[in-house]
């Protein structure tokens, strides 16, 4: 496809290229070549024109190619779809699930990027937005919290094992870096009374974009900021997916590795559920997949979901 051959020709590009230069190196028409610029900057692809021609002002985003490469080493999902920009990754995933097909999507930029309980999620460029399709997966109702515990250990996994930094896993949903939300896991399903139609698992990594918001429920840190440089995102995605991959629909393995990565186990913590507020000593998870918190009184409460606030060690 020419927008993409001229796509990566920018990405490799650290000057003004002329169009005509475009034009003869892809053996193509200047015509094209402006037509392809046009639709490229359509999609939201920061392209700069100037008298000499065209330059890319952020060269951090995602070619095919790029993806084409992590599929090769994957075979649980057949397709990586890519959206320069969209509202939120659900509702991309959402529409193809006719398709039949376990597939990822992952977007630029989401503008209406979303959390649990209808909660906003920012998602400016530069992150990594994600929504993992699962076509009729081999769960229950009752086992689908696996989903949740396997994405948030395989994003935190993703972190220490490509850029070693020191992930955590905080109850239920998030990624921490240094005691700070780095990542969040959004799981959305559609269930018979004992199979899965589908499941749409969400995953939001702040990597190499700004976060600009400073009132979230708890301090947010991108990778860049932990590390203090850019870092390849694209190698991120793939760790994350391999890993996904090889746990998934290992049970036993997801919840203890969960529990080794852990921060909020052995933890004082506040719990919200939508029916209460409690606080205690996050004990263990149990084979459902529930908290389970242990009173002052000494009473063990098992929790499916809610908010969790780490109190102190
Ligand atoms: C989550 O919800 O943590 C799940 C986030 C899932 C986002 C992904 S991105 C790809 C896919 N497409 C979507 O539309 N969503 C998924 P929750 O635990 O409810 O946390 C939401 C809260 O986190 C918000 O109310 C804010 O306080 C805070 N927050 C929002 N954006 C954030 C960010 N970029 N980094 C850290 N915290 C953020």
């Amino acid at each position: 496809m020419q927008e993409e051959k001229i796509l990566k020709f920018l990405k490799g590009s650290h000057q003004i290229i002329s169009g005509e230069t475009i034009a003869k190196a892809l053996n193509i028409s200047r015509v094209s070549v402006w037509k392809a610029i046009r639709k490229l900057r359509e999609k939201g692809y920061p392209i700069k024109t100037t008298k000499k021609g065209y330059f890319l002002e952020d060269k951090d985003f995602f070619i095919e190619e790029d993806l084409n490469k992590i599929l090769e080493k994957i075979s649980l999902f057949k397709k990586i779809y890519l959206f320069p920009e969209t509202t939120s990754t659900m509702d991309i995933a959402k529409s193809y699930v006719e398709r039949g097909e376990n597939a990822v999507f992952l977007a630029e930029k989401q503008t209406k990027g979303r959390g649990r309980l209808g909660r906003s999620w920012e998602s400016l460029r530069g992150g990594l937005w994600l929504t993992l399709l699962l076509y009729k997966p081999p769960l229950n109702l009752k086992e689908a919290f696996f989903l949740n515990y396997l994405s948030s250990l395989v994003t935190a996994k993703a972190m220490i094992e490509t850029f070693n930094l020191p992930a955590r896993l905080k109850w239920p949903n998030d990624v921490l870096l240094f005691g700070k939300k780095v990542a969040g896991v959004l799981l959305e399903i559609k269930a018979e009374v004992d199979s899965l139609e589908y499941a749409l698992i969400g995953i939001g990594i702040n990597v190499n974009n700004p976060v600009l918001e400073k009132k979230f429920m708890i301090p947010a840190i991108s990778i860049k900021e932990a590390i203090g440089q850019e870092v390849d995102r694209a190698s991120l995605l793939e760790k994350l997916l391999i890993n996904f991959e090889t746990l998934y629909l290992k049970k036993k393995e997801i919840l203890n590795l969960w529990k080794e990565f852990s921060e909020t186990l052995g933890k004082e913590v506040k719990v919200l559920t939508s029916s209460s507020t409690l606080i205690g000593l996050a004990l263990d998870l149990d084979e459902e997949g529930r908290l389970l918190l242990k009173t002052k009184e000494g009473e063990i409460i098992p929790i499916f979901s809610g908010d969790c606030l780490h109190l102190r060690t």
